[in-house]
């Protein structure tokens, strides 16, 4: 019984002409379906020519390449688990994750691989490899020697496929637990909705811009196009005029909302480039109004926006037949359940405000190794509390208005500022600080720390940012630092950082 593993899913669907092509690369490289199927299974071979323990986990962090996609396909195929990490992370963030969840086998970067692997081998992982984006690399040398012959390993839908770490509120990231059947079940969900066409209906080309460490650019663009045996135009790295450029050759679209926005400012983006365009969805971070508009307005076509998370993968989305609406995030999917609940966990009325629950089949199967943290973010009748405010307005559409939890997203990334806090807070001569969220133009979102010095400190702010440059992923840096006296304080003498948000909104407008 292999059929329940996700990768028999996605081979399923492989057109019986192995030889045209899979993915092409924004350099003019070409892979054909049977690349993808003897790679994964060389790779997959090589992975159990190790003799893992079951369930070991595959952490990975490397540029984006055909080859790292081909080792997520293979890591599921021989029914380990794929950890993959954003390639922004430092040494203390990539030692966080390594010591959690101890995986057997770390693939880096060779730039990386002396600092990656001392840390892998100090946590008892046993193999580290390199793979670099220009096909080079420890893991590809050893593979080489491996059969392209491969029996796809049965897994359960239970069976944990993917460990995604998500940032936590308080403390440490923690890491989702995804399995088989999350993924497999959300991949068909999506395939009909959004209409990917079958062959005979002329087929879908999907552009992949994202990055693939996280679930839009790994699951949602990947799974999205090799379910339906469709071609990808496989960008390394997101160019708004490579992206333009290869419009003419696509149908389908899939980006954070930084891109649609990086697009806009592209001359070349006209209702022409665009003729054989049949879907642009975006998400991970609320699309503006604005930016709904002027694409309409620029291309001609209305984006598709739709929500999710890393512990459910796609929750909502738009209709792809019917009304659009900006500003919303559609209906609850097919097999989702979504209730509105107030503050006393009760269902809210159509148009009130409350917080967000999900159930479903692609809801995850816990937090690795923290079953009191799952407990706390699961109802007793089994709904994932999202952390996320919304409505469902008397037509059903569903609109995110905010959210309950501290959290700040950034150009589609999501970065938590007790985490940013604490690493303040431990610098010389810091009493306090407080990091909030604020609107940009380019990353929707971005943080800003105000910081007060201890009694006789003196604090430089510019110092305070350069140095977390050298210890945290890019991302994560506040984009201004201000030093002041005091901080805004409720009557329980809590932070207001409502007040500091108001106070800094306008830093980038
Ligand atoms: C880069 N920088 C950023 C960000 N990205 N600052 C804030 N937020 C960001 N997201 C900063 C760097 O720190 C650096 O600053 C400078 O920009 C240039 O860095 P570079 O890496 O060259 O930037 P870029 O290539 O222009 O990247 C921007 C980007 C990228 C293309 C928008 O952030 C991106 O690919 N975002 C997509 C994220 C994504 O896939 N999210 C999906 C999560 P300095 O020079 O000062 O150091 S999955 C999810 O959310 C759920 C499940 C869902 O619903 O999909
Ligand atoms: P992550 O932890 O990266 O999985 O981020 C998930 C969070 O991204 C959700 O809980 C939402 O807060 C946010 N999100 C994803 N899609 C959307 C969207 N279309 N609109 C608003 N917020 C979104």
């Amino acid at each position: 019984m292999t059929h329940h593993n996700l990768f028999a899913a996605l081979r399923a669907a492989f057109p019986d002409a192995l030889d045209e092509v899979a993915v092409e690369t924004g350099d003019g490289l070409l892979y054909s379906w049977r690349d993808l199927e003897h790679g994964s299974a060389m790779m997959a071979n090589l992975l159990q020519s190790l003799n893992l323990p079951e369930g070991a986990r595959i952490a990975v962090q490397v540029e984006k390449s055909v080859e790292a996609m081909v080792l997520y396909l293979a890591t599921l195929r021989a029914g380990y688990v794929f950890l993959p990490l954003n390639t922004a992370y430092q040494s203390l963030e990539i030692a966080y994750f390594i010591g959690n969840a101890e995986p057997a086998v770390v693939v880096c970067s060779r730039a990386n691989f002396g600092w990656v692997s001392k840390i892998a081998f100090k946590a008892g992982t046993q193999h580290v490899f390199t793979l670099d984006d220009d096909r080079t690399g420890s893991l590809l040398e050893r593979a080489a020697h491996c059969s392209d012959q491969h029996e796809v390993v049965p897994r359960q839908p239970g069976d944990m496929a993917a460990i995604l770490y998500t940032s936590g509120t308080t403390g440490r990231s923690k890491g989702a637990m995804l399995s088989h059947g999350n993924l497999l079940s959300n991949a068909r969900v999506l395939q009909d909705y959004w209409g990917w066409r079958t062959r005979e209906e002329g087929g879908d080309v999907l552009i992949h811009a994202l990055p693939i460490f996280h679930v839009h650019g790994l699951f949602i663009a990947i799974h999205g196009a090799l379910i339906n045996g469709s071609k990808m135009i496989w960008l390394s790295k997101f160019e708004p005029k490579k992206v333009v450029e290869k419009l003419p050759q696509a149908t389908v679209f899939m980006g954070v909302p930084t891109l649609y926005v990086r697009l806009l400012a592209e001359p070349g983006l006209t209702i022409d480039a665009c003729r054989n365009m049949r879907l642009f969805i975006a998400g991970s971070a609320p699309l503006l109004i604005e930016t709904f508009r002027e694409w309409q307005a620029r291309t001609g076509h209305t984006i598709l926006e739709r929500y999710g998370m890393s512990e459910t993968a796609m929750l909502t989305s738009n209709p792809y037949q019917g009304e659009r609406r900006g500003g919303t995030v559609g209906f609850a999917l097919p097999g989702v359940s979504l209730r509105v609940v107030g503050d006393d966990g009760q269902p809210l009325p159509a148009g009130e405000i409350g917080n967000i629950q999900v159930k479903g089949p692609n809801v995850f199967q816990g937090y690795w190794r923290m079953p009191e943290k799952t407990a706390e973010e699961f109802t007793t009748d089994g709904y994932f509390k999202t952390g996320d405010v919304g409505k469902i307005d008397a037509d059903g559409y569903i609109t995110i208005v905010g959210r309950s939890k501290d959290l700040i997203i950034s150009g589609g990334y999501n970065v938590y500022p007790a985490e940013i806090e604490s690493y303040i807070n431990e610098l010389p001569g810091v009493a306090e600080s407080a990091v909030v969220g604020v609107p940009h133009p380019d990353f929707g979102e971005v943080g800003v720390a105000v910081v007060i010095a201890r009694p006789g400190a003196t604090l430089d702010a510019a110092r305070i940012v350069a140095g977390m440059k050298s210890k945290l992923a890019n991302f994560k840096v506040p984009k201004q630092c201000f030093v002041v006296s005091e901080l805004p304080r409720n009557t329980m003498g809590k932070v207001q950082k409502n007040v500091l948000r108001e106070q800094y909104k306008a830093l980038f407008a």
